[in-house]
């Protein structure tokens, strides 16, 4: 079996390793030539445990080589992005591209799977894309069991920061066309995965995928919804949350700042673009999540007017979408930083352990500094908590005397 990886950010980079790991000859592709070569002088480009030593141990035994052109493989993985476009539906051009380029490569008894979260409908979309390029190859949309062609929508589940033991252990749905496909997909994540593989047809694996983040979006927002109602009332949000969580059918979530990242703020957009009348609860929770950095903006802003001198030094502790890592993509924290940093009143000191420098559209703003925890501290007159980083957890409370507090995600 040899594979072709056509997409190597967070899920295609692990995936394509783990093949190779595992005895599999893997073609890793990416269209950016700097990934492409910083993989092959044996760097890895994402933060994730593990990573680079795979990295090392594939390339030195040549099971993997990387390219910026697809080349002939009898099983391709594509696992490029889903921007989302500004009316909330699906960019889906990476795929139609990859489609359009690897079409020429394809030969018959060929696997093709998509792992890129996507639409209900899009695998039929990627046979149709093929087609029109391959007429001279028979697809199983339209052909059935005779296709020459098997093709299968397998979506991942991966946690980032627990990259590698999540894509082996983790249940996976095999969104197979026909049983054949289903059984070719399966064989291919039977090499590395010790996770159930679960068969469904393609339009169940694609729906599901985006329940899955869904069900967890909606349920954030019942969380921030349920602090800002403790809020108003005057009640600890997080002391409410422990006792009800008490009750063995429950688990309520975690209130923040918002909901940010490249997937759950954004698939939901996806169900809820296929039937927005009938999606309510998946836009209105979307909202909801969306919303947050306002109301944080507003409890700051609070805390600005008890302030009596200027310029008034807030401590922003974390700046990426979530807890221990240095992922900044649709972060509520930078967000609600970047709109802090337009008030002429402040001066922000940004402690973000995981990042060296700041974005760029920050790094030329006087206003804004990214500085150490203790020094931050120690000079702010409010400490705004953004992101639930390990290491803020474990700031000792008596240093914290004094300072006006903004605690977005309950760590004190
Ligand atoms: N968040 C909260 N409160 C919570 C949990 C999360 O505000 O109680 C926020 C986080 O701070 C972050 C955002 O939600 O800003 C998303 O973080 P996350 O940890 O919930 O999810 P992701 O985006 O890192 O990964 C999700 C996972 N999906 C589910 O848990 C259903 C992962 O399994 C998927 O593989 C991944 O999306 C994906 O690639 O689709």
């Amino acid at each position: 079996m040899d594979v072709c990886v056509i997409g190597l950010g967070y899920i295609g980079l692990p995936t394509a390793l783990l093949l190779a790991k595992n005895g599999v000859k893997v073609h890793g592709v990416d269209n950016s030539s700097t990934v492409v070569r910083s993989l092959r002088a044996g760097e890895v480009h994402i933060k994730e445990p593990f990573l680079a030593d795979l990295l090392s141990e594939s390339v030195n035994n040549g099971m993997i080589k990387f390219s910026d052109e697809i080349p002939q493989a009898s099983s391709f993985i594509i696992s490029v992005p889903t921007p989302i476009l500004p009316d909330k539906t699906a960019d889906l051009h990476f795929i139609k591209n990859v489609c359009e380029s690897l079409a020429p490569k394809l030969k018959r008894g060929d696997l093709l799977i998509l792992e890129s979260t996507s639409p209900v409908g899009t695998l039929r979309k990627v046979e149709k894309w093929l087609r029109q390029r391959r007429p001279d190859l028979c697809f199983p949309f339209e052909e059935g069991t005779n296709a020459d062609v098997k093709l299968a929508y397998c979506p991942e589940r991966i946690l980032p920061g627990f990259a590698i033991e999540e894509l082996v252990s983790n249940d996976r749905i095999i969104g197979g066309v026909t049983g054949s496909c289903c059984e070719a997909a399966k064989k291919l994540y039977r090499s590395f995965g010790k996770g159930k593989l679960v068969s469904a047809v393609p339009e169940v694996a694609e729906m599901s995928k985006l329940a899955e983040n869904t069900f967890r979006d909606v349920n954030i927002a019942f969380a921030n919804e349920l602090e800002s109602l403790c809020i108003n009332a005057g009640i600890n949000v997080w002391e409410v949350i422990r006792l009800v969580n008490k009750h063995p059918r429950v688990n309520v979530l975690n209130p923040g700042p918002g909901v940010g990242g490249h997937c759950i703020s954004v698939d939901p957009w996806f169900l809820h673009s296929m039937d927005p009348d009938t999606a309510r609860i998946v836009g209105l929770a979307r909202t909801i999540n969306d919303n947050k950095p306002i109301e944080v903006l507003r409890r700051v802003s609070d805390l600005i007017e008890k302030i009596d001198s200027q310029p008034v030094f807030v401590a922003c502790l974390g700046m990426a979408f979530k807890k221990n890592v240095d992922d900044l993509r649709n972060s509520p924290a930078k967000q609600i930083i970047e709109s802090l940093s337009d008030d002429p009143r402040l001066q922000l000191l940004v402690v973000e352990p995981f990042i060296k420098n700041l974005p760029s559209d920050l790094q030329n703003n006087s206003r804004v500094r990214l500085t150490n925890k203790d020094g931050a501290i120690n000079k702010a007159h409010i400490i705004l908590i953004l992101v639930d980083h390990d290491q803020f957890i474990a700031i000792d409370q008596k240093i914290l005397e004094g300072k006006l507090i903004c605690d977005t995600r309950g760590i004190w």
